[in-house]
């Protein structure tokens, strides 16, 4: 699903965890997604529908110039999404319309997380952020093996005159660095938390 919102389970098993988390900073906003497997290792069906989506969003921080349209990132990676979905037989036809992937991948960052934009050419100082996604929902007309993969990575990237500059590029995006974050302790596990009297 695109937002969980209940927050109520409890047991992830081998699904994935998809983490949109908003930040902000004297005032200014950001907004990172990053999808993770619950079991530390992406099944290969998971990793599949990872890399596409990941592909997709290379296609489109890679269409954010200054002077294309504000439509050109979401162009280049539903083209990305859609070829994908196709040659996995997901879809019949790269032109079908299909509801797994239901939002547009941009939107302006400032001082709002959503932020006010004139939607028309990219201009250098601009942040905006590219998130292309896949929701295969269960029962969709496809494999079921497929059923219940949800995938979105998204990052904040600022228009240049030389081209995109990704300002959450720190965050581990690829597949297998992920992988390898997940067989990292938890920073959380040397925590300490204050004594209470
Ligand atoms: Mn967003």
């Amino acid at each position: 699903m695109l937002h969980y919102i209940e927050n109520s389970k409890t047991q992830v098993g081998k699904e994935l965890v998809l983490m949109d988390i908003g930040a902000e900073y004297h005032g200014y906003t950001a907004d990172v997604t990053r999808t993770v497997p619950a079991s530390g290792k992406f099944s290969p069906e998971q990793r599949v529908i990872y890399d596409l989506v990941y592909r997709a969003q290379e296609a489109g921080i890679a269409a954010c110039k200054a002077n294309n349209d504000f439509w050109a990132p979401h162009k280049a990676a539903a083209e990305v999404i859609n070829k994908g979905l196709t040659a996995l037989g997901i879809i019949k036809n790269e032109t079908d319309k299909h509801p797994y992937f239901p939002h547009g991948t941009s939107h302006y960052l400032g001082l709002d997380v959503h932020d006010r934009g004139t939607y028309g050419p990219l201009k250098a100082g601009t942040v905006i952020t590219v998130e292309p996604g896949i929701y295969i929902p269960e029962g969709s007309p496809c494999d079921r093996k497929w059923w219940g993969i949800a995938v979105r990575i998204e990052d904040d990237i600022l228009i240049t005159a030389n081209g995109p500059e990704n300002l959450s590029a720190k965050a581990p995006r690829k597949a297998e660095e992920i992988e390898k974050l997940m067989i990292e302790e938890s920073a959380f596990n040397q925590l300490e938390l204050p004594k209470l009297d």
